[in-house]
């Protein structure tokens, strides 16, 4: 595109903005998790740094147990432009902003986070040169010369710093912020990629970006990232595994599920286990053969449904005593099925002639991929949330009951 030709397209732009008169021109998109002492306040300072500006907020809670829903939900009633998407047996950073943008209405987006980090002073700006630049992003950077992150301590900073220049070399780009949380985008372009997205994890943007063909034309602002006021951050370390998973979806997503390939690695790990078990036990300690493998499957199945829980499925993990040992229990039912039938394959294969490595890795084919999807439908299907879900519709269908019947009593002794 020529530079005459953007700039109509930016007046254009910003002519379909004006028309909107009473219409929001700017959503925002905030995701919330445990953030009952921020939301309220983001509300207030939004209100003073848009005025003069029709906007609309959409926070996307996951069942805080905070009781940050119950503000949001006041906050929705008292202000129309306040409204909450509240998520039942749901968790993710970045699905909670796609679902969030999706119940948007206005032709930009913006995301920030609700704990107060991001400078909401800074959305005028960035609207401004969105309409201007006639781009189809504004990044809010950490990392542009007058940008800055501060409080980090020295480690989550080298951490960060390595994964942006990891994010630089997919995108093929210098931009110096790709992993931001904080930018602004326009809904078209948003919905040009949002089936190509991978919902992994925390990087929505990088997401966003890796995703786009042609890729989006980006511009960057600079602003320092404020400590936190309230509450914790949900960052752990598995936001680093969660990261590398969202790179390798980007890179091989389209031919093998990226969750596929984490069961698989962690199942090869078992092996590694069972032998070392039944080395130690047979080898060393002289327990009779076929004991010692019964121990050795014991272990590395326990092992193997521990890492997962906290790796492949950290996402829906399984907690407390009863839910763990349920979801064991279910885990090594399933693997047992799935030995038999890697086994059976095998022998099958291996009578009809096939050569013995190709009948045992058929074997194992099977077993795995048997393995990864009874366990995801038996072992991590959420059936916790799925209750908790239930009791909180039953909560809520109970509440809004006495709530009609105290207004209708009210509304008949007035
Ligand atoms: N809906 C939703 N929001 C989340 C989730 N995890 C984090 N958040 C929110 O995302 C924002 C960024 O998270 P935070 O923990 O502050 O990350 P940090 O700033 O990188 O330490 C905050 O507003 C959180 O409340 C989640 O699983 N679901
Ligand atoms: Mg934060």
């Amino acid at each position: 595109m020529n530079t005459a030709t953007r700039a109509t397209a930016a007046e254009d732009f910003r002519r379909s903005l004006e028309a909107r008169g009473k219409l929001p021109a700017l959503s925002i998109v905030v995701p919330t998790l445990n953030e009952r002492d921020n939301v309220r306040e983001l509300v207030d300072r939004l209100d003073r740094s848009l005025a003069g500006l029709t906007w609309e907020i959409v926070f996307v809670d996951d069942d805080s147990a905070d009781g940050t829903v119950d503000i949001l939900r006041d906050l929705s009633r008292a202000d129309r432009r306040v409204r909450l998407l509240h998520r039942i047996g749901r968790r993710g950073l970045a699905s909670a902003v796609v679902e969030g943008v999706l119940a948007t209405s206005s032709p930009v987006v913006a995301v920030l986070d609700s704990d107060l980090q991001h400078d909401e002073a800074l959305l005028p700006a960035m609207l401004g040169r969105l309409v201007a630049a006639d781009c189809d992003v504004v990044v809010a950077s950490r990392y542009m010369t007058t940008g800055g992150v501060g409080d980090w301590t020295q480690g989550r900073l080298f951490v960060s710093r390595v994964a942006t220049k990891l994010a630089e070399l997919l995108l093929h780009s210098e931009l110096t912020d790709p992993m931001s949380g904080f930018f602004m985008i326009k809904r078209t372009a948003f919905d040009q990629v949002v089936r190509s997205l991978s919902n992994q994890g925390y990087k929505i943007l990088l997401d966003i970006l890796l995703s786009a063909k042609p890729a989006l034309r980006v511009e960057e602002i600079p602003y320092t990232f404020r400590s936190r006021r309230s509450g914790e951050s949900k960052l752990d370390t598995t936001a680093v595994i969660d990261y590398l998973a969202l790179l390798l979806d980007k890179m091989i997503g389209h031919v093998i599920p990226i969750r596929f390939v984490m069961f698989a690695c962690v199942g090869g790990l078992g092996l590694l286990v069972h032998l070392s078990v039944l080395a130690s036990l047979n080898r060393g300690m002289g327990v009779a053969f076929a004991v010692a493998n019964l121990a050795a499957a014991l272990v590395a199945m326990t092992f193997n449904f521990f890492i997962n829980n906290l790796l492949t499925y950290r996402d829906m993990r399984l907690r407390g005593f009863w839910p763990m040992l349920r979801g064991l229990i279910s885990f090594s039912a399933v693997c047992a099925v799935g030995t038999a039938a890697n086994v059976g394959i095998a022998v099958v294969l291996f009578k009809q002639n096939y050569t013995w490595w190709l009948a045992g890795l058929a074997g194992i084919c099977m077993g795995a991929v048997w393995n990864y999807t009874a366990t995801s439908i038996f072992t991590w299907r959420n059936v916790r949330s799925l209750t908790r879900a239930s009791e909180n519709g039953e909560a809520f269908a109970v509440n809004s009951a006495k709530r009609l019947r105290r207004q209708v009593q009210h509304d008949q002794a007035a």
